[in-house]
């Protein structure tokens, strides 16, 4: 957490000074750290406190003035370079560097040249085709800022699971160290684990509510407090929106269930209250004639007055579960405990950062039976891609490691073969037919029509060696929308050619989304919940967002393929 906290800092810090025009050699440098730190196996915080600023300049990147940086931060929790640099910067340039595919280059010249210093002003600019009269700037530019500035507010204020969820966790953490927190939960989309959160949303039984709301004002890296009240306080804390509410321990369930939401799930379950005589609120269920409490201590309550069996977080968003829970057919949905192995993950021989010795090794950690390590092919040229050769030479090390470990884990050898714009693999079939596992995906070209994209797909999944499609609608969430293909299609040529359907577990991916991974379950399509990691600490960090995802998508163990031992596995691929 801490280690991507600084890199967003040194971030900042170099889109700032881009901005200003400053030395391309110190922004260079911030940003060469920003990108160490974010891939650093190790915690930050336990160097600065360990070495120092000495063992820190040891870490490949980071100077002197970066490693005292990097001390400040964890010994005050705040750099006074980047608060300085917030402070000059116009706050309409510090928010125009949020947008999409726009950098700090081409906001400098628009600031310079236009006077341009909002993103209304950026936008008319656009429009009025201002831009293309700069240097360097085109008609391209323009369309793209304006795509850019379109998803900027369409995703404006709302946070990765990824960012939300490690936050809420630790604050529940230290606010349970209070003797005066007697109950405490994560509510709102966050506990629906909804791919994107606005606010984090949290409940608290208290008897003293005033400690609990200076203990929750006070937390470190409280950057501002919007409301301060008995029962109810927001703050901002590294620049996410934080609600807490103390209610009464007799109240709890039910205020868990309303502030759980969706707000769409909890009109239904209201209107099944109505029917019974009941009012369902915030505070418990009560009966409409006498106004007798008849629930509210405890979530499960609120169901059963209404005669609904429990519904998971993960499935309150009124599709379905409601009528699913009356009929007694709430899935049981899959767990983390559940998965056995990973099928898509990247080690040096391509774009990762560690060897198929170490991914294997912290697979054995995670508990997991097998780990298919599927480095890129050719065709992606920026992640050094595999040829035939280097796929030999790539098993020998895969052949040593399975010996190695032989019992414990079970490495699987594959590639993830490009998919490329004229349809073809970016391997041949008689390489691709050696290989244990075969995951192929689109990487170029992602504004071919929809017809075509979902063809170039299809293809691939005729393939009798392709056994996973990764990522199957490309999109990177706030970055880059999915590309046109027809999904229904998909499924339907997926269940012919036995084909599986990844959900990439990375957080601005989850790719298959959960309306997706439903929509493979109901045409009985199985999925793979991988994670895609380029190092051994993603692979332990991010499988639990897919797994989320694929809760939300209603999907049970026996849906996802890598919840089966080794030897079935096997025999649900291809070939
Ligand atoms: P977010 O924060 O935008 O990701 O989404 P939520 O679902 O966390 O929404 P939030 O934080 O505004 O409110 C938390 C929950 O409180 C929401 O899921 C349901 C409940 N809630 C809030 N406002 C209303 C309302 O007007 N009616 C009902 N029935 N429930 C509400
Ligand atoms: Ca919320
Ligand atoms: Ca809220």
């Amino acid at each position: 957490m801490i280690n991507l906290d600084i890199a967003r800092i040194f971030d900042e810090i170099a889109d700032i000074l881009e901005v200003k025009g400053d030395n391309p050699f110190r922004v260079r440098a911030y940003r060469r750290a920003a990108r160490t730190i974010e891939t650093l196996t190790q915690d930050l915080k336990v160097i600065a406190e360990r070495g120092g600023v000495d063992e820190l300049k040891k870490i490949p990147g980071i100077g002197e003035g970066i490693a005292r940086k990097i001390v400040e931060i964890v010994q005050t929790g705040d750099c006074k370079k980047h608060r300085e640099l917030t402070r000059e910067l116009p706050p309409g340039l510090l928010e125009m560097l949020a947008i999409p595919r726009v950098g700090p280059k081409t906001i400098a010249k628009v600031h310079d040249e236009l006077g341009v210093s909002s993103i209304a002003e950026l936008e008319a600019a656009a429009k009025q085709h201002k831009l293309r009269g700069i240097s360097g700037l085109g008609a391209k530019v323009e369309e793209n800022i304006l795509k850019g500035i379109e998803q900027y507010r369409r995703y404006r204020g709302r946070k990765l699971l990824s960012e939300a969820l490690p936050r809420a966790e630790s604050i529940l953490e230290e606010l349970k160290k209070r003797d005066a927190v007697e109950r405490i939960t994560i509510a709102g989309s966050l506990r629906r684990m909804r791919e994107t959160i606005g606010d984090i949303d949290i409940l608290v039984v208290s008897k003293r509510p005033k400690e609990v709301m200076d203990a929750f004002t006070s937390l470190e890296g409280v950057e501002d407090v919007v409301a301060k009240g008995d029962t109810k306080s927001s703050i901002v804390l590294k620049g996410m929106d934080v609600d807490l509410r103390v209610v009464d321990a007799g109240s709890f369930g039910a205020a868990v269930h309303y502030f759980t939401g969706s707000k769409h799930h909890n009109i239904r379950i209201r209107e099944l209250g109505v029917k019974r005589g009941l009012k369902i609120n915030e505070y418990g269920v009560f009966r409409v004639d006498t106004g007798e409490k008849v629930g509210g201590e405890n979530e499960r309550d609120v169901f059963r007055c209404v005669g609904l069996a429990y519904i998971p977080p993960e499935l309150r968003e009124d599709r379905g579960e409601v009528e699913a829970a009356q009929e007694n057919r709430i899935p049981e949905l899959i767990e983390l405990k559940d998965i056995k192995g990973d099928l898509h993950v990247h080690t040096k021989w391509s774009d990762g950062k560690n060897s198929v010795e170490e991914m294997a090794s912290t697979a054995i950690a995670l508990g997991y039976e097998y780990v298919a390590v599927a480095d890129h092919s050719p065709a992606v040229g920026i992640a050094g891609g595999m040829d035939e050769a280097k796929i030999k030479k790539r098993q020998v090390e895969i052949d040593s490691v399975n010996e190695q470990f032989e019992g414990e884990i079970r490495v699987l050898s594959s590639v993830e073969v490009d998919i490329k714009s004229d349809f073809s693999l970016d391997l041949p079939d008689d390489t691709l037919k050696e290989l244990d596992v075969v995951v192929a995906a689109v990487h170029s070209k992602f504004t071919q029509d929809k017809a075509t994209m979902t063809k170039r797909i299809e293809t691939a999944m005729e393939n009798e060696h392709v056994d996973i499609i990764a990522h199957p609608t490309g999109r990177i969430l706030g970055k880059r929308e999915p590309y046109e293909v027809d999904m229904e299609r998909l499924m339907e040529v997926a269940k012919d050619t036995g084909t599986i359907m990844e959900l990439n577990s990375f957080p601005d991916r989850l790719d298959l989304n959960d309306i997706h991974c439903r929509m493979a379950k109901d045409h009985g399509v199985p999925i793979a919940i991988s994670t895609d990691a380029h190092d051994a600490m993603q692979m332990r960090d991010v499988i639990r967002y897919g797994v989320a995802t694929a809760r939300r998508g209603w999907l049970e163990a026996r849906d996802v393929v890598n919840t089966r031992g080794m030897e079935e596995l096997l025999n649900l691929l291809k070939g």
